[in-house]
């Protein structure tokens, strides 16, 4: 996919913030440090589009990235930070039931996994959690360049096991390297597909 424009668009701290103009939205979720902000700026070839998440008071809120004008990447608040109290961590599970409830099913949810440290009990936890909602996550190992060639098969295969006995087929994924971007666009411009087929054949009945 050729990237003309990605622009970050706001920071929804609560529901009324959310987009309403019927676009897709792609989210992605993980751990916090699971090289979330790393990865969308290698997707969108931007070197620091996405450390605006990072900004503080940012990082609990779903920021919204649109990209060619035509779908969002949505940049989910990243689980499992250690220091968060019970208040915030209910802000936090609020905005993610309102949030996913909204998108999933029909809408695209990638989930990244940290590829050296593979599927955690939190990463457990949450692919049970999207899955309930009716979302299909599509799974990225992370950092797996820190990964020796000859663990990679054993690691990915771990990872699909702990998460979904085995259904998922984890897209291994580096943002140093580059490896995996093609793959990972490949599955995004599939689901926009489907997508604008649908778009389509709504109006076509509409009209
Ligand atoms: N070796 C390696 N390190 C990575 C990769 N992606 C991210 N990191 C590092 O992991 C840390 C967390 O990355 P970041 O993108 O900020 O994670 P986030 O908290 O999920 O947004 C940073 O120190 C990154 O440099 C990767 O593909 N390979
Ligand atoms: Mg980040």
């Amino acid at each position: 996919m050729k990237i003309d424009t990605a622009r970050f668009i706001r920071s929804a701290l609560s529901k009324k913030d959310f987009s309403e103009d019927g676009l897709p939205e792609i989210a992605f979720a993980g751990r916090s440090n699971v090289g979330k902000s790393s990865l969308l700026n290698r997707m969108l070839n931007r070197k620091a589009l996405a450390r605006i998440s990072s900004v503080p008071g940012k990082t609990r809120a779903i920021n919204y990235f649109l990209i060619n004008s035509s779908f969002y990447f949505v940049d989910l608040p990243g689980y499992g930070y250690a220091k968060v109290g019970k208040a915030e961590r209910r802000d936090w599970a609020k905005l993610m039931d309102q949030y996913l409830q909204r998108t999933l099913p029909g809408g695209m949810i990638v989930q990244l996994v940290d590829g050296k440290v593979g599927a955690t009990p939190l990463d457990i936890q949450a692919f049970e959690y999207f899955c309930d909602l009716g979302g299909e996550p599509t799974v990225v190992a992370t950092k797996i360049d820190k990964l020796p060639r000859s663990k990679r098969k054993t690691q990915l295969g771990g990872i699909a096991q702990t998460l979904s006995q085995g259904t998922v087929r984890p897209i291994p994924f580096s943002s140093r390297t580059g490896e995996g971007v093609k793959e990972l666009w490949r599955e995004i411009t599939t689901f926009l597909g489907g997508e604008a087929r649908e778009a389509n054949e709504n109006e076509e009945t509409d009209g």
